[in-house]
């Protein structure tokens, strides 16, 4: 897709409904996204493949869900100098203690910027923030955004 600046990239389909609340609030920012899956573990090479040509394509910022033996995020990061932001997803047995510990404890010099588990809201943010930086009207409207989520969440008369 033309001006796709973010890509959102998770190791099963399985990862499908928690990954899509990052496109989705993506999308509420008016920042395109394309969503695929791509498994570390069961397509390396499609995965290089894609790293490797996604700066040309416009992409500025990579989201990545993973599950269990979470490789995918770190092996993005290491095909890529782009921002990965890593979301463990929860896992049946280890709850996503083991998705969470295998995306956070990089090596020095290949970075991922881990969120928490089921942490996609806060992926698309934090990927819409970065685009922000370099782009006036995306930053316009994320400062809407926490504009209005203060008026609604963030401040409630509690009745008595
Ligand atoms: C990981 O293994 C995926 O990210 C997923 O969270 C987990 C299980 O994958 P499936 O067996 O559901 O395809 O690679």
């Amino acid at each position: 897709m033309a001006d796709t600046k973010v890509a959102i990239i998770m190791g099963s389909e399985s990862d499908a409904d928690e990954m899509k609340k990052a496109s989705d609030i993506l999308d509420e920012l008016k920042i395109k996204s394309e969503t695929l899956v791509i498994s570390a573990h069961r397509a390396p090479d499609k995965l290089r493949d894609y790293c490797i040509s996604a700066e040309k394509k416009g992409i500025k910022v990579f989201i990545a869900g993973a599950g269990m033996a979470a490789a995918l995020p770190g092996v993005i990061s290491a095909y890529t100098h782009l921002p990965v932001l890593g979301v463990p997803i929860e896992s049946k047995s280890l709850k996503g203690m083991d998705s969470l510990l295998s995306i956070v404890q990089m090596p020095p010099g290949i970075p991922v910027g881990t969120l928490g588990i089921g942490g996609s809201v806060n992926a698309g943010l934090l990927a819409a923030s970065i685009i922000a930086l370099e782009d006036k009207e995306v930053s316009e409207r994320l400062k809407d955004f926490r504009k209005k989520q203060s008026e609604i969440k963030g401040y409630k008369p509690l009745s008595k």
